[in-house]
């Protein structure tokens, strides 16, 4: 499952500014940030899914777009509004493209770092979403 998620944006003088806040906009514990950016031109990322991992995507700068495969079905999603985030559940196949050049994902996820959570193949993936 996926969703997408609109934050509160205080708007002020100065400009605006979005809170993300553990169990309250963000629906699981933050354990974990990291963002992409600095993207090569028309280069995919992703292609995995993860076996228990909890993820919400905010383009804070530019855009970009997910391919989201639930197995049985895709969709795309492009994100380009700091002001939204993607949560993406477990067991969902995702690759990442069409980036601007000013694009900074950032990602927030439920657990650290584990390189044994990913199903990097994609027949794999197939067989453990049914
Ligand atoms: C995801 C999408 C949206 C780390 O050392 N620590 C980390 O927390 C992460 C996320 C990655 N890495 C290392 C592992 C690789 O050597 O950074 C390198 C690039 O990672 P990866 O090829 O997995 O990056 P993406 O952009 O394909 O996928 C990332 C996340 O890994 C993944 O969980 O859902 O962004």
């Amino acid at each position: 499952m996926t969703k997408l998620i609109n934050f509160k944006i205080i708007e002020g003088e100065e400009g605006s500014l979005v809170a993300l806040e553990s169990l309250k906009n963000v629906p699981f514990d933050i354990k974990r940030v990291y963002y992409i950016f600095n993207n090569k031109k028309n280069i995919k990322r992703g292609h995995h899914a993860h076996i228990k991992l909890k993820q919400l995507a905010v383009c804070v700068s530019g855009s970009c777009k997910f391919l989201l495969d639930y197995g049985k079905n895709k969709e795309i999603v492009e994100l380009n509004n700091p002001g939204e985030g993607l949560f993406i559940d477990h067991m969902i196949w995702r690759e990442m493209f069409d980036f601007s050049s000013d694009c900074v994902l950032m990602v927030l996820a439920d657990s650290f770092y584990d390189e044994k959570d990913y199903i990097r193949n994609y027949e794999e993936f197939l067989k453990g979403v049914k």
